[in-house]
């Protein structure tokens, strides 16, 4: 069977795809591949036990796995065909390096040339080779069906494994659309589609630890509503906070605006903080000379940097403001302010466009901007702009549009967020709602709504 055969085999029996498909995380892939029931279609099977083989033979191993399930009954036949040793681990796994993970006979220190159906990221891939290592099988190459990855090659290289596919992405769209069975329109859609994975995964290697977490926090409680508390006494303050503490990823705070501030204040928000899963945000928009800054930031009654975890920074007086605040503390990031939600601010493109510069140049302690726009298109185009992987998050956010007589212009949750907030910033929509519990429940449900929308057609996950 030659690959192009196989891959219309492939394509006849369903196993590769091509259309809407809602993944695991929510997100929609426009392919879906599943290899699992090739080993009911003896023909086919046999004819990729024959290009395994052919690909193989000159590989040095002492014996032979698959994992499974898929990759089992595939990996039995190969190694049939090659007169080796088959091992496989157990799915469900028992205690690290016991010995009794794998099933099958092996020298300790045999070479073990793994067998997969796809490769998607590669982590799974190098997952496998920690757990057969840890039972004493060494591994340097795996041999996969399709490769489906952005740069799963390139990572495995990175840290010892040789990768090898049978066929990739590209070879099957390209024999696809050789014989008419796939739309240009489709295949347009699944590159753009691959390469926003690859952006995304290239986005996240170079996100500090402090987005990451961010990030992680979002899904985990699926809201990207960040509440802006800005009321003048602790009872005002908890009292929203309690109900509102479930809704959000982030709490903004002004501390300063509180007329009752104490020594128990920071340690009972930390406790919110901890019970509801929400990081800690002062928007204290630091904009001084680094070494005033350094101390605004860490001394003082409110010692921000003990509690906040990210803090808004102006760059007027331009990057030293950014090491005068970070140089020397972990797990500590900031925003920097790149457009303003105020009618008639002094921020112009030029300002705008150096302060991202800075941010992409100070990416360990820089987790992205504040940002407004005034439409769908005008924010789009400013998220164009940004360094891979940084945040945008929006003050000035409503349900509906509109302005306060204090210059602060609004536009929707939806404008927002699909133009490319990534998280809103809602104050008194929520703070002065007749039930902010419902209200933080409302901006909660729409933004992450838009949210996943925007995130899931151009972007993809496992
Ligand atoms: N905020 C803005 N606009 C900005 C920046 C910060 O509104 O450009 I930078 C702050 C001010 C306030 C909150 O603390 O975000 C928005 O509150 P309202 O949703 O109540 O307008």
């Amino acid at each position: 069977m030659t690959q192009e055969q196989f891959i219309k085999e492939l394509h006849g029996i369903g196993a590769v795809k091509f259309g809407e498909f809602t993944l695991k995380s929510g997100k929609i892939s426009p392919f879906y591949f599943d290899l699992r029931d090739m080993i009911s279609y003896p023909e086919l099977l046999n004819g990729i036990v024959n290009l395994l083989v052919e690909k193989i033979k000159d590989m040095e191993f002492d014996v032979i796995t698959g994992i499974p399930y898929t990759a089992l009954p595939i990996a039995s036949l190969v190694a049939d065909r090659l007169q080796k040793p088959l091992i496989y681990m157990r799915k469900e796994e028992k205690a690290y390096g016991t010995g009794n993970n794998v099933i099958g006979k092996f020298k300790t220190g045999a070479t073990c040339l793994v067998i997969d159906d796809l490769i998607t990221t590669g982590d799974s891939k190098i997952e496998t080779a920690e757990r057969l290592e840890a039972e004493g099988v060494k591994v340097k190459d795996f041999v996969v069906v399709i490769d489906r990855s952005y740069n799963g090659s390139e990572l495995l290289e990175k840290v010892g494994y040789k990768l090898h596919s049978l066929i990739s992405l590209s070879d099957i769209l390209e024999i696809l659309q050789k014989d008419n069975l796939i739309e240009p329109e489709m295949v347009i859609k699944v590159k753009e589609f691959t390469t926003a994975l690859g952006t995304e995964k290239k986005a996240k290697e170079l996100q500090n630890r402090q987005t990451q977490r961010l990030l992680g926090t979002m899904q985990r409680k699926q809201s990207n509503l960040i509440v802006s508390l800005d009321v003048t006494t602790q009872k005002e303050f908890f009292g929203i906070l309690d109900q509102v503490a479930s809704e959000i990823v982030m709490l903004k705070t002004h501390v300063d605006i509180l007329e009752d501030y104490d020594a128990e204040f920071v340690g009972k928000l930390q406790k919110y903080s901890i019970r509801y899963d929400f990081h800690i945000f002062e928007d204290r928009k630091f904009a001084d000379i680094g070494n005033t800054v350094r101390m605004q930031y860490r001394k003082g009654i409110y010692k921000i940097s003990d509690w906040a975890e990210f803090v808004t920074v102006h760059l007027v007086a331009g990057e030293g403001t950014i090491s005068g605040l970070f140089d020397g503390l972990e797990d500590r990031s900031g925003f920097l302010l790149a457009r303003m939600s105020s009618k008639g601010n002094l921020i112009n493109e030029t300002y705008s466009r150096k302060v991202l510069e800075a941010g992409r140049k100070n990416r360990k302690c820089v987790s992205g901007f504040i940002g407004h726009g005034k439409d769908v298109t005008d924010i789009s185009r400013f998220k164009a702009k940004f360094p891979e992987g940084m945040l945008l998050l929006m003050p000035g956010v409503k349900l509906e549009a509109g302005t306060d007589k204090l210059g602060q212009q609004y536009i929707t949750v939806e404008d927002a967020v699909s133009g490319g907030a990534d998280c809103i910033i809602v104050g008194r929509g929520i703070i002065k709602a007749q039930d902010p519990k419902a209200s933080a429940e409302i901006y909660r449900k729409r933004a992450w709504d838009a949210y996943c929308k925007r995130i899931g057609n151009l972007n993809t996950g496992e």
